[in-house]
């Protein structure tokens, strides 16, 4: 999954696809490096982003929700928690909604969600955007996630939408220590995974990688998230959510036809 982030203050790339036509070319390029899948916001996430009104999402997501869908029928989700959005969003060509929220926090997401019949990504936040990094708590970081992220599938079972379409998301940075709590998820995710439902990973230029690696700013963690990627990928998850889409496609390559090796009896050709 390919992120176009039409933003003036995303952490990693904010203001560089806020213009329509640098969106739409940014697009492209992740459709060309190989992107099964392409996630479009319009409204950072990031602690201390000023919030953006719906208008003004949808202003910024629609025409280039239009434009993708127009010449390409890669599936497109939409990265918001707000249900008017992702209504408009739908309308406009996109397939997925990507709720960070998890249907929570408008009172009207879950019937949303049943009635668009669009796949839903319910992903695991503790506390809300403005404040999640304050000071995180868990007792045990893994199967609280996993219980939360249980809970969400149930309501939205229990709201009308259908199982095929729900995603799961442990939220890797969101209300989570740097490495207290990410790391375990990093390295339970066959856990979450074990939960039944397609999981995607967001571990892209976060955080965690910074706090590994000397302090590196948010475009020299390309390394990290490739290693966070492969770890996804060993783990089963479905997606990973990356800005580096060329570099992950064939690192996952890679491993892939490393493990068809492995699987191989002595002696085969290869495929
Ligand atoms: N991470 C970000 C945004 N949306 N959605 C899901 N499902 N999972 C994630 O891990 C996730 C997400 C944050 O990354 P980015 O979009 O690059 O930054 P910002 O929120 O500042 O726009």
């Amino acid at each position: 999954m390919g992120i176009v982030n039409a933003t003036p203050d995303s952490f990693s790339d904010g203001g560089r696809f806020l213009a329509p036509q640098a969106a739409l070319a940014h697009a492209r390029k992740l459709i060309a490096d190989g992107a099964d899948i392409l996630d479009v916001g319009a409204e950072s996430t990031r602690p201390g982003a000023d919030p953006v009104p719906a208008e003004v999402e949808i202003g910024r997501l629609v025409p280039l929700i239009a434009a993708l869908r127009a010449e390409s029928a890669i599936p497109i989700s939409v990265d918001t928690m707000k249900p008017e959005v992702a209504r408009a969003a739908v309308a406009a060509g996109a397939t997925m909604w990507n709720d960070v929220a998890a249907l929570r926090f408008a009172p009207d997401a879950l019937a949303t969600a049943a009635e668009l019949g669009c796949d839903v990504v319910l992903m695991h936040m503790q506390g809300e955007p403005r404040t999640m990094q304050a000071e995180p708590h868990y007792v045990d970081v893994v199967a609280e996630v996993c219980a939360f992220l249980a809970e969400r599938a149930e309501a939205s079972l229990a709201a009308g939408v259908a199982r095929e379409r729900i995603w799961l998301d442990p939220g890797i940075g969101f209300g989570k220590h740097m490495t207290r709590h990410n790391l375990p998820l990093l390295a339970h995710l066959d856990r979450v995974v074990a939960l039944g439902f397609p999981v995607l990973l967001g571990a892209s230029r976060k955080a965690f990688i910074g706090a590994l690696d000397g302090k590196a700013k948010a475009d020299e963690r390309l390394g990290g998230s490739i290693a966070a990627a492969l770890a996804g990928a060993s783990a089963g998850v479905a997606a990973v959510r990356v800005h580096d889409v060329r570099e992950t496609v064939q690192a996952l390559a890679v491993q892939a036809a490393i493990a068809q090796a492995a699987a191989a009896q002595p002696g085969d050709a290869p495929a």
